[in-house]
């Protein structure tokens, strides 16, 4: 169909692009990371973001060639980055569905760490628990083979899908990142309060670390601080900025 020719398109005319926005560890105040997030440079409507396009491209047929595009460029942007107080700075990079359980998976994630030079301590891979849950030996085999390298996997938007704690159970992984839907109220919310604190102590015994997203405001990073919450990401501290523009952000830290 029509948005699946023009995704097709996207990719073979390199339309594509990775906008990257900061990590902040808590207790420091200091960049630890960025998320890498696609962005489609249109040629007639300009800058498209996810909503208007992941969904049909992660059903399309391209969506494991686009992944790997991005698993490529992330590793290759990564390595550019300076380090901020003597530790290199990591990259997370979202899967599609039709990644993970690529028979090629690890061949991709080897190679674009080899070809980048990027550390494997420094590649954060990100996991929705549809991923997760799609074949449970071979997900468990995956994430212990990933773990053998030194790759670290988070499981994204934590807390919004019904199988979450299950999860945890079956397949260990490094960190959770708290789905901004907690976080915006966090605040004010005492049910939301008590739905990140429970997070917060499930994760610690799981020795698990903590990102919550969507932080907009000085009062919700002190509240998630306080809590103990090891990393944010939002508004607050930075949209996802373009590669050259992270840069420049960064070299404040430096
Ligand atoms: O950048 P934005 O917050 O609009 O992204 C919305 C959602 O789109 C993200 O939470 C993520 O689930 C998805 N997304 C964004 N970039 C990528 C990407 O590079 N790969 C995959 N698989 N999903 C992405
Ligand atoms: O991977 P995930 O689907 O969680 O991607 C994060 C999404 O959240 C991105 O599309 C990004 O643009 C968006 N986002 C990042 N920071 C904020 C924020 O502080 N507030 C809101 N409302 N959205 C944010
Ligand atoms: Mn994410
Ligand atoms: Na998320």
């Amino acid at each position: 169909r029509r948005l699946d020719l023009e995704l097709r398109r996207a990719l073979n005319e390199r339309e594509f692009e990775l906008h990257y926005q900061p990590q902040i560890h808590l207790e420091t105040g200091r960049p630890a990371g960025a998320e890498a997030l696609l962005r489609w440079r249109h040629p007639e409507r300009g800058l498209v973001m996810p909503a208007g396009f992941i969904d049909a491209l992660a059903m399309s047929g391209i969506a494991a060639l686009v992944g790997w595009w991005i698993l490529d460029r992330a590793c290759r942007d990564a390595v550019t980055w300076p380090r901020i107080d003597g530790r290199p700075m990591s990259v997370s990079v979202n899967l599609f569905p039709s990644q993970f359980g690529h028979a090629d998976f690890l061949h991709h994630v080897d190679a674009a760490l080899r070809d980048s030079g990027l550390p494997p301590e420094c590649l954060e891979l990100e996991l929705t628990e549809t991923i997760a849950l799609r074949d449970d030996g071979a997900a468990a085999a995956t994430l212990q083979a990933l773990r053998q390298r030194g790759v670290r996997v988070a499981y994204d938007d934590f807390g919004t899908g019904y199988a979450s704690l299950s999860m945890l159970r079956h397949l260990a992984v490094d960190r959770v990142k708290i789905d901004r839907s907690f976080v915006c109220d966090v605040v004010d919310d005492r049910g939301d309060a008590a739905i990140v604190r429970s997070i917060l102590m499930i994760a610690r015994n799981f020795d698990m670390q903590v990102t919550a997203e969507g932080v907009e405001s000085a009062p919700q990073a002190d509240f998630l601080r306080k809590l103990g919450c090891d990393e944010v990401q939002g508004f607050y501290y930075a949209p996802a900025l373009p590669l050259a523009q992270f840069g420049t952000w960064l070299s404040d830290y430096e």
